[in-house]
């Protein structure tokens, strides 16, 4: 027995399903999950001493790399300061000014501990801010695991095969409308409807947790004119997207600007931070000033802020970790694309920047439906293949391939070529 295994039959045991986050388990691809040690750069290495070529780099926030030294070293030195003040600290306003500086749509920010505290917050902002109720979310699409997001979940939700979490009351979710991804008309007809009682329309501006799902040409610009047109907040969900497509994130990406924005762990370079921004009048509803009320006694906590800090920071003088990011995103995804259309094989590739994904499935892939339509089976073998061979991409089909700043051209060849290795022999 691995030592992997020796731990997952013990933490079964005494946690839930042996992991503290559903996804990592391994369920969707019936395997046991490897227990990492330690990880640096591009690499992970478990409790066996295996090393595997990293693709999911924490889902999202190593963009630079696990390890870095210049995150690192600051996190040493704010460890040595403090460890939490539950007060205020110079570095929380540095955090705020840098993002709010990177961000045009951001004039103020809040921090939280995780994304799916950032969404809640965010939603209460724009209900507060409005008086409205209602708030539209599309299917596929991820917010975390607050009880008004739980409907037709991307993530873990879509695997394990419970479109609605049970546990959440039907008065939590009786506000939450449901479009579907691409379907400008369904955003319509919903606005049709009851636009003078919907408070906010949440999305990720690319679907990255039914795999990833592009927004179409069009699709974002029409769902700002409609936000716009109804007076209703419109939220990009950036906590996969945020300053990883592009500093100001899928914004600057695709050209469009949010009301409120969330973020999550990326901007704690790691550690558990969240954070929502946006227009000045809609974060002045938020107490003390205004009568929204959110709070949190980790909230901005000078280690997490440290980390944030150094990453954020890096990233904002150096913009060329984009450009790079970017090449070799075309090198690893149009590589896949090329491979699938060279062996004749039923499977998509969808990518933006350093986010991608293979989908197991002839059909082009616009929205939840068409993701779900994919051959989980045969993501299941090539994930086994791929992981036997050391590279440790995310073990669901609906998840993203992230690419860090540490990824090499070399590494990005071998992938191919164990891709490549394996379809042969399949198809
Ligand atoms: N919600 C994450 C995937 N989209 C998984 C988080 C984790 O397991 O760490």
């Amino acid at each position: 027995m691995t030592g992997s295994e020796k731990l997952f039959q013990e933490a079964v045991t005494l946690i839930p399903g042996g992991v503290n986050s559903p996804v990592r388990a391994f369920g969707s691809v019936n395997m046991t999950p490897r227990f990492i040690a330690s990880a640096e750069g591009a690499y992970l290495t478990d409790v066996d001493g295996n090393r595997y070529l990293d693709y999911i780099g924490s889902w999202g926030p190593m963009i630079l790399g696990h390890a870095n030294p210049l995150v690192l070293e600051k996190v040493e030195e704010a460890c040595r300061k403090g460890l939490s003040f539950g007060a205020a600290t110079e570095a929380e306003v540095d955090m705020a000014r840098l993002i709010c500086s990177m961000v045009p749509s951001v004039e103020m920010v809040r921090m939280v501990n995780s994304g799916t505290e950032a969404v809640m917050s965010a939603v209460r902002a724009a209900r507060g801010y409005t008086g409205r109720d209602k708030i539209v979310k599309f299917e596929g699409c991820y917010h975390g695991h607050s009880d008004s997001m739980l409907v037709k979940a991307g993530s873990g939700v879509m695997t394990a095969g419970v479109p609605d979490s049970s546990g959440v009351p039907a008065g939590c979710t009786k506000d939450t409308l449901l479009a579907g991804y691409n379907d400008i008309a369904s955003v319509e007809k919903l606005f049709d409807a009851c636009g003078s009682e919907i408070a906010a329309v949440i999305i990720e501006p690319v679907g990255a947790n039914m795999g990833v799902v592009l927004p179409e040409k069009g699709f974002l610009e029409n769902l700002r004119r409609l936000c716009t047109e109804n007076g209703t907040v419109l939220i990009f969900d950036e906590v996969i997207t945020g300053f990883r497509l592009a500093r100001a994130g899928a914004q600057e990406y695709f050209g469009i600007q949010a009301d409120l924005t969330t973020y999550g762990k990326i901007i704690g370079g790691g550690m558990p931070v969240g954070a929502y921004g946006g227009k000045r009048e809609i974060m002045e509803v938020v107490a003390p000033v205004g009568s929204v009320y959110q709070a949190g006694t980790l909230s901005g906590n000078p280690v997490a802020m440290a980390a944030g800090l150094a990453q954020l920071t890096y990233l904002n003088e150096y913009p060329g970790v984009y450009e790079q990011l970017q090449k070799m995103g075309e090198l690893l995804y149009g590589g896949m694309r090329d491979m699938c259309e060279d062996l004749g094989l039923s499977c998509r590739v969808s990518f933006a920047g350093s986010l991608g994904c293979l989908f197991f499935t002839s059909e082009e892939v616009t929205d939840y439906r068409s993701a779900k339509a994919s051959d989980t089976e045969a993501f299941c073998r090539y994930f086994r293949h791929m992981l036997e061979h050391g590279i440790y991409i995310a073990p669901s089909q609906f998840e993203a391939m992230f690419l860090c700043a540490s990824h090499t051209e070399e590494n990005i060849r071998y992938t191919l070529d164990t891709m490549h290795k394996y379809f042969e022999k399949q198809f």
